[in-house]
C-alpha cells in the first residue's frame, strides 16, 4: 500500500490576503524588526514533533473503546498515516514505536519505506508494563525493580532487544517508561526496589550504542495507586545521573500532579544538564487524554520559554526530543494529532516573542508588573499567522484540518482499512 495522494489544496477566495494582512500585524508587534520576524518563522520550522505508534488508532480507557474505524493495520499503514500529517503540516518527520506493540518484521523494507517519505524513527520504547503472550515471569509486581532475579533479568533482556530493533532501524534512542510501583503499604521496601531499578537500569545503559541516550520517564501514579518507583522527575534524574551521561530525563506533561509547576521542572532539569525530552499532551487532572496545549495554553508557553531561555543562555544539555504521547479517546486521532501539532508550534512561536533583555531587567528591578506584562503580551499576540507562514514556506498546507475534512481522508481510509480494522496500542 501507499500513503493516500492528497489533491492539491485551493486557498478559499481571500484566503491569502487576509493571511499577509494578518502577517503585517504581527511585523508591526515586532517593531518591523524583520531579522526577528525571518528567525521566529525559521525557528518555528525546524520544531519538528515525533508521533509514537501506538497513538495513530483510537484511545481508550479501562471502561472502554469507541474506535472510529479505518484504522491503521500495521506498522507500514503507520507510516503511511504520519507521511500523510507529515505532508498537510509539515511539522512531523519521525515516528516512536513501542516494542512488542510494533515489531518490524523485515528492517529493512521498513527503512526503505521511511527514506521514501522522508522520516526516520525517533526513539524506541520498551514494555514491561504488560504481559505478553508466551512469556516466562509475570510483571504482574514489577519488571525493572523486581526483588526476583529471573524477572528482572527477562525485563533488562527486553530491553537490551529493543536497543537491537533501534539499531536496525537506525535510531539509538531508547525511552523507559516504568509501570512499576505498589498498590498497598508495606508491599514495597522503597529502598530496595530503587536499588534494584538502578541496578537494571546500569545494565541496560551499557548496551546503548556510543551515540545512544536513554530517556527516562516518571509518573506519580497509575497504574499503581500507591507508590510508583520512578514517581517524580528528581528519582528520575538521580538515576539517570548514576547511569551515566547518556541517560536523561523524560518529561511527560501528563505525568504530574495537578497544578504541578511544569516549567520550573524544565528550568531545573537544563540547569543541570538532564533535559532529554518532552511527551506532550493536555489534561485537566492527570494523565494523557487531551489535545495538546488546549486547557492549558499559557503553561505550554511557560515550558517553551523556559527553552528558549535556556538556549539563548547557552545551557549545555542534550539534543531535547519532541514527541506527542497522547491518548486520542474522543477525537479522531488523526485530526487530534494534527492539533496538537499546531498548538505545539504555537506555543513556541510566542515563547520567540518574549524580549528576554527586557524580562531580565524587570526582574532584576523586581518589577513584578513590568515582568508579567512582557509574558502576557507575548502570549496574547496571535501568532497564527506566523505558524501558518512556517507551514506554507515549507511546502505544507494552508488549513491541514480542513484539508483532512474536506477531502474525506478519513473516509477514504476506511474504505481501505475497513471499519472495524484495530491499531496495536493502549
Ligand atoms: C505511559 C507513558 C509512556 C507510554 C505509555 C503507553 O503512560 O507515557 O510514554 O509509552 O504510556
Ligand atoms: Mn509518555
Ligand atoms: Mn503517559
Amino acid at each position: 500500500m501507499e500513503k493516500l495522494n492528497l489533491n492539491p489544496e485551493a486557498p478559499e477566495p481571500g484566503r491569502v490576503d487576509r493571511h499577509l494582512h494578518a502577517l503585517d500585524y504581527v511585523r508591526n508587534e515586532l517593531g518591523n524588526d524583520e531579522k526577528k520576524f525571518e528567525s521566529i518563522i525559521r525557528n518555528v520550522q525546524t520544531l519538528q514533533v515525533a508521533i509514537p505508534s501506538w497513538a495513530l488508532g483510537t484511545g481508550g480507557t479501562r471502561f472502554g473503546r469507541f474506535p472510529g474505524g479505518g484504522e491503521p493495520r500495521n506498522l507500514e499503514e503507520k507510516i503511511e498515516d504520519i507521511a500523510l500529517l507529515s505532508e498537510l503540516s509539515r511539522a512531523t518527520q519521525s515516528i516512536s514505536l513501542h516494542i512488542p506493540w510494533d515489531i518490524p518484521k523485515d528492517t529493512t523494507a521498513i527503512r526503505q519505506k521511511l527514506g521514501h517519505y522522508g522520516l526516520f524513527i525517533d526513539s524506541v520504547n520498551s514494555n514491561t508494563f504488560q504481559d505478553q503472550e508466551g512469556q516466562l515471569h509475570s510483571y504482574k509486581f514489577g519488571s525493572l525493580c523486581h526483588l526476583d532475579n529471573d524477572v528482572r533479568k527477562q525485563a533488562i533482556a527486553h530491553n537490551l532487544e529493543v536497543i537491537e530493533y533501534g539499531k536496525a532501524l537506525g535510531t539509538s534512542s531508547l525511552t523507559i517508561w516504568l509501570s512499576d510501583g505498589s498498590n498497598f503499604p508495606g508491599q514495597h521496601h522503597f529502598r530496595k526496589v530503587y536499588e534494584k531499578t538502578l541496578d537494571s537500569l546500569k545494565f541496560i545503559y551499557q548496551a546503548l550504542p556510543e551515540d545512544g541516550s536513554l530517556l527516562l520517564e516518571y509518573k506519580p501514579y497509575e497504574p499503581n495507586f500507591y507508590s510508583m518507583v520512578i514517581p517524580d522527575w528528581g528519582t528520575s534524574y538521580t538515576l539517570c545521573q548514576a547511569c551515566g551521561k547518556k541517560a536523561n530525563v523524560l518529561v511527560d506533561l501528563g505525568h504530574h500532579l495537578p497544578n504541578t509547576n511544569i516549567e520550573q521542572i524544565v528550568s531545573r532539569l537544563l540547569h543541570l544538564g538532564r533535559l532529554g525530552g518532552f511527551h506532550f499532551n493536555g489534561s485537566q487532572y492527570g494523565d494523557d487524554d487531551l489535545t495538546t496545549g488546549v486547557v492549558k495554553p499559557f503553561q505550554l508557553f511557560l515550558i517553551f520559554l523556559e527553552l528558549v531561555f535556556g538556549k539563548a543562555e547557552g545551557l549545555d544539555n542534550p539534543k531535547v526530543a519532541y514527541m506527542i504521547d497522547a491518548s486520542h479517546n474522543t477525537k479522531d486521532p488523526l485530526e487530534d494529532l494534527l492539533d496538537s501539532l499546531e498548538n505545539i508550534r504555537t506555543a513556541y512561536a510566542k515563547a520567540l516573542l518574549v524580549d528576554r533583555e527586557k524580562l531580565v531587567q524587570a526582574q532584576e528591578k523586581n518589577d513584578v508588573v513590568e515582568a508579567e506584562k512582557i509574558l502576557r503580551n507575548a502570549f496574547l499576540t496571535d501568532v497564527r499567522p506566523l505558524v501558518t507562514e512556517a507551514r506554507i514556506r515549507a511546502g505544507g498546507f494552508w488549513d491541514p484540518l480542513g484539508t483532512f475534512r474536506g477531502q474525506d481522508i478519513r473516509k477514504k481510509l476506511i474504505s481501505i482499512r475497513g471499519e472495524k480494522s484495530l491499531a496495536t496500542g493502549l
